[in-house]
């Protein structure tokens, strides 16, 4: 069996990963010379001459769950089973994270940095869990880890998706009028959802203003779900508190764009959750196995929904 591989970073690393999880395999790095037609590709941010070079695909299975940028591209072929990375590892460092910005806002972090900048000493009130209602907008495989890492930390949870489902212990809501029901009841919103033609500026001015007075924003998906003016104007009228942002509409985020010093925004350069190359590698290796034994995989990407 042949696979091709291409990553836009770390590209070493994934080889030799891949090669020891899947022994049996022949991994290729993809080049514009190369000149086998490979049964799989496994990619991160493949160029378009990959997808014209190999035309006897199975399967293209991405070393990342989201797939946006994979089905916005033109050279995609449209009758290929493409797959998402389901966890991979990643899971556990969203609920380090989600934890980390609901116990930022619990404590008054962002309050006590700019007390801090500016000498100032000014306790606040004591603030218990319970007091810091959270939603969480995405109840896929991130979003539901974070929901019950918050949940076990003593948050109220409440989670946002498409279609209804019952999760234990977290209040769930779908449709416009559920997320507004969650958002106006949450002092904290954190977004897991896939960018898709439904989500793509999702919340925008309107969504935003009903979060209550000081609620805090955190996007852990993709740039595009938020409108970046819409944020900034409520960040600097006050009616949001705070916006923890890993993703941006364009990354890396340009020098002088605005979230770079804005006293209302932390930034991290999109490492919410980094795929680790043994977990990631396990996973693909398991689901081409499964799939030449002629199994059903899970991940597999409905083109219709985006994701
Ligand atoms: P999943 O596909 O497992 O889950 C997607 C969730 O979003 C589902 O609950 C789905 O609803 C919900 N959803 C999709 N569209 C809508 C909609 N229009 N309205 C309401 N809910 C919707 O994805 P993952 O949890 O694995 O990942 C989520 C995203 O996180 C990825 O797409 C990626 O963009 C981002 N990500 C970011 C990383 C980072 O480092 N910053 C790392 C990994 C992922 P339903 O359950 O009804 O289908
Ligand atoms: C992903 C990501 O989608 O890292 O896996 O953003």
């Amino acid at each position: 069996m042949d696979i091709v591989l291409y990553s836009a970073k770390d590209l070493q690393e994934w080889r030799q990963a891949l090669a020891a999880a899947l022994p049996e395999a022949r991994v290729h790095r993809w080049s514009e010379a190369l000149d086998i037609q490979a049964d799989y590709a496994v990619v991160w941010k493949p160029p378009a001459a990959l997808f014209a070079q190999q035309r006897g695909l199975r399967a293209i299975l991405s070393l990342g769950a989201g797939v946006n940028a994979l089905l916005a591209d033109p050279a995609l072929p449209a009758d290929v089973p493409l797959v998402r990375m389901e966890d991979g590892g990643m899971a556990p460092q969203m609920e380090e994270y989600a934890l980390y910005c609901a116990l930022s806002e619990l404590r008054r972090l962002p309050h006590y940095a700019a007390e801090q900048r500016a000498g100032r000493w000014s306790p606040r009130p004591l603030r218990s869990r319970s007091d810091l209602p959270v939603a969480v907008l995405g109840a896929g495989v991130m979003g539901r880890a974070a929901a019950r890492a918050l949940r076990a930390f003593g948050f109220p949870v409440g989670v946002w998706s498409r279609s209804p489902k019952t999760l234990e212990g977290l209040a769930h809501f779908t449709g416009e009028a559920g997320l507004r029901e969650l958002l106006e009841r949450s002092r904290l919103a954190i977004a897991l959802l896939p960018l898709t033609a439904d989500t793509t500026g999702l919340l925008d001015a309107r969504r935003l203003a009903w979060l209550p007075e000081g609620a805090a924003l955190v996007n852990l998906a993709r740039g595009e779900l938020v409108d970046d003016e819409a944020l900034l104007a409520a960040l600097d009228s006050g009616r949001l508190g705070h916006a923890y942002l890993d993703v941006f509409a364009s990354e890396p985020l340009p020098a002088g764009h605005r979230f770079w010093s804005h006293p209302s925004i932390s930034l991290t350069p999109h490492v919410a959750a980094l795929t680790p190359f043994d977990a990631a590698c396990a996973q693909i290796a398991d689901k081409i196995r499964r799939l030449e034994r002629g199994e059903a995989i899970g991940g597999v990407v409905d083109r219709s929904r985006g994701y």
